[in-house]
């Protein structure tokens, strides 16, 4: 008689910090979903208080039944004392690589009833899973969330380093035509770390090790990005160098029927009846992500560039910054209905909103994805990491928005906003972003690319 395939066990291992996790279980419910027609369960691996984080804020919105999360450790010592996140980051990479990651793959055998793991999935930050993987006798399956192109420039790290050695400031504006996938980028544009900057800032260490695991260890990669979106040689540079390339982002649509958002997050402060009451894209919406934050006085001169402006805004900043503001600013923006501050917005459904026309971000890649997603035009003040590469895309390969020049002033805001809600500009700009917004929904549509690569991916995944 013929012996059943074994159900497939995946696990999913999570990069514990800022908003990764986050995403990728975002990403491991719609891999559970599509994968559980075929039986397969999923192990979520994250360290304990990562887990925790994720249960409270998955209370309402319960995981899927073949969906568990299971804890790997953290590395950290026991102590009371508060840990910094950099080094709380140091100390997972090197657990992760002395074998937290093997722990936490047996953990999740021993929670599956002794189901083994048959594939590894994760966050491609933590490469050291690449070795666990092949110590259970799995594949590994490496998401990627950051742009395209600042994958090229980690898995190219070494040749770039060889090539600009020690004068990255002084060839800062020289194009980087001799490297395949960077042609469109300056020296300067490049993730810091990787020419410039710390080489031992556990980060840049982290992803110098991951652009170097990649290529001989994963069996596909995951790309947060689109058919349409990337440069034909961006394309090209990742598939020459990684097996498998599956663009199928963004991802937070993978857990929708259509292209078109219908999961509503939560609005406590009220972001989107403000919204309702303003005219079609009349309204300026400003965030710069979950970790960057502007210096007090570049704070000020935004606020004031704003209020110069006089288009209506709305403006997530977190409220350690409200301090920060000109005197009476908030007041005159509430007095007048002109501005909104909020310490968080849903971003997704507020940059949806019809009267949303301009969006001022840090060109965090998340934020860039949801901004292109929902046609609108964008002014990108980059602060660090993958930004300036992320912002020099934004303006100077897709043309749907502008990049600050350096820190914003009152003046450059109030011409940024100007221009891409009432200037030629700003016309020609949100043209550009809505082909990309079609070309997205289309993607995610029954049969478009991204539903295709996504199938593939499952079918790498939870191949016996
Ligand atoms: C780091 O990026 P951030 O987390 O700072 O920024 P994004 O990648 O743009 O992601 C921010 C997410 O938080 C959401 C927003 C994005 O999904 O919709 N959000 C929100 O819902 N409401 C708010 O009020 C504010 C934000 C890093 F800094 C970047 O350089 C990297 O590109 C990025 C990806 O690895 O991670």
């Amino acid at each position: 008689a013929a012996v059943p395939a074994p159900a497939q066990h995946v696990a999913v291992v999570a990069f514990p910090f800022s908003s990764h996790a986050a995403v990728l279980l975002s990403f491991a419910r719609a891999l559970a979903a599509a994968a559980a027609p075929a039986g397969a369960t999923l192990s979520f691996l994250s360290t304990p208080s990562s887990v925790a984080q994720l249960r409270g804020a998955s209370a309402s919105a319960d995981l899927p039944g073949n969906l568990r999360f299971v804890e790997v450790p953290d590395g950290a010592p026991a102590s009371e004392e508060s840990v910094p996140v950099p080094r709380q980051m140091e100390l997972f990479m090197a657990a992760a690589e002395a074998g937290a990651v093997k722990a936490g793959l047996e953990a999740a055998r021993a929670a599956a009833g002794g189901a083994r793991v048959s594939c590894v999935v994760g966050d491609a930050f933590v490469w050291p899973a690449a070795e666990a993987a092949a110590a259970a006798g799995a594949p590994w399956v490496p998401v990627w969330t950051a742009a395209s192109c600042a994958l090229v420039a980690h898995l190219r790290t070494d040749a770039l380093r060889e090539d600009v050695g020690d004068q990255a400031a002084s060839r800062a504006d020289e194009m980087l035509i001799s490297h395949p996938g960077l042609a469109s980028y300056r020296v300067r544009d490049l993730p810091g770390g990787v020419v410039s900057g710390d080489f031992n800032y556990v980060i840049n260490t982290l992803l110098h090790r991951m652009g170097q695991c990649l290529p001989r260890a994963a069996t596909a990669v995951a790309l947060n990005t689109f058919p349409g979106l990337d440069p034909p040689d961006v394309t090209a540079a990742l598939s020459e160098t990684l097996p498998n390339c599956l663009p199928f982002g963004p991802y937070h649509l993978l857990l929708l029927k259509d292209g078109n958002g219908t999961a509503t997050p939560a609005d406590p402060h009220g972001c989107l009846a403000w919204l309702d009451r303003h005219p079609a894209r009349g309204v300026a919406y400003v965030s710069f992500g979950t970790v960057a934050s502007p210096q007090p006085d570049e704070l000020r001169e935004l606020a004031a560039g704003l209020e110069a402006a006089g288009a209506p805004f709305l403006w997530s900043l977190r409220e350690d910054s409200w301090p920060l503001l000109p005197p009476g600013f908030l007041d005159r923006a509430a007095a007048g209905g002109s501005g909104l501050v909020v310490p968080w917005a849903p971003q997704v459904p507020v940059l949806r909103h019809a009267s949303v026309g301009a969006f001022l971000t840090h060109a965090g890649w998340a934020s860039v994805l949801e901004g292109v997603s929902s046609g609108v035009p964008m002014a990108c003040r980059p602060f660090f990491g993958d930004q300036r590469m992320n912002a020099r895309s934004v303006a100077h390969v897709w043309g749907f928005g502008a990049v600050f020049d350096g820190a914003m002033t009152r003046d450059t805001v109030a011409a940024a906003v100007e221009a891409l809600l009432r200037g030629e500009e700003g016309t020609r700009m949100r043209a550009r972003a809505q082909e990309l917004q079609a070309a997205v929904a289309e993607a995610f549509e029954p049969g478009g690319g991204c539903r295709k690569n996504f199938n593939k991916f499952v079918e790498i995944v939870c191949r016996v």
